[in-house]
């Protein structure tokens, strides 16, 4: 199969770590959204990634529904999600909060590359800031103590460390030491080194 996206985007790479540890082999295209459009069109005409080209032609977008068909093709020693319902929802909890914060921390980036300085909408900003604060506050007491690798540690570290690499000035890393000290650990793993977010 083939992943297509660059890992600069926290979706890309949540999939492109997560296959590693599926142990899928794949084949990485790291195309842009914007810079190689028209390429990333002829694959996916919505452009959006991750798209996950599959050994048949299907091709698959948006992060969880990949990982949802991966996590089906995975044999029970390796899936990355629990079976049992309450620890289900404890770590779709995680990823509901975690996946909030990539996305207010993307249109944070967006509002500020993509529009023009004088068209900056205020209101808007700081609404989706106050969001982006109000996710991590959240995530940050339910991932204390966390020791796990697993789909709700790799996405909270994924998004984490996106953050902190585009929005540090808005989210501070020293008022949310339980996620700082769980994407340090997971930054280190072989998983999270072959694919690193530049
Ligand atoms: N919910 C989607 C979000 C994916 C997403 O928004 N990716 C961005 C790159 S970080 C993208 O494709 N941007 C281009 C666009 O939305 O037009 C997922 O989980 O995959």
């Amino acid at each position: 199969m083939k992943l297509i996206g660059m890992l600069d985007s926290p979706y890309v790479r949540r999939v492109a770590i997560s296959l590693d540890l599926y142990g899928v082999q794949f084949e990485h295209q790291s195309l842009s959204v914007f810079s190689t459009f028209d390429e990333f069109s002829r694959i996916n005409p919505v452009v959006k990634a991750p798209t996950l080209v599959l050994d048949d032609g299907t091709v698959l977008m948006d992060s969880s529904l990949i990982l949802d068909y991966l996590e089906a093709l995975a044999p029970a020693d390796k899936k990355l999600l629990p079976q049992a319902p309450a620890a289900r929802a404890r770590d779709l909890q995680v990823l509901g909060l975690a996946l909030a914060a990539c996305e207010k921390s993307v249109q944070i980036v967006y509002e500020h590359n993509l529009r023009p300085a004088e068209k900056l909408h205020a209101p808007w900003l700081d609404r989706i800031s106050g969001q982006l604060l109000a996710a991590y506050g959240l995530l940050d007491k339910l991932v204390a103590g966390d020791d796990t690798l697993n789909q709700a540690s790799i996405t909270a570290a994924v998004a984490w460390s996106f953050s902190q690499y585009t929005v540090a000035s808005v989210v501070k890393a020293e008022e949310f030491p339980n996620l700082q000290r769980l994407a340090e650990r997971l930054e280190q793993h072989p998983a999270f080194k072959k694919y690193p977010i530049e």
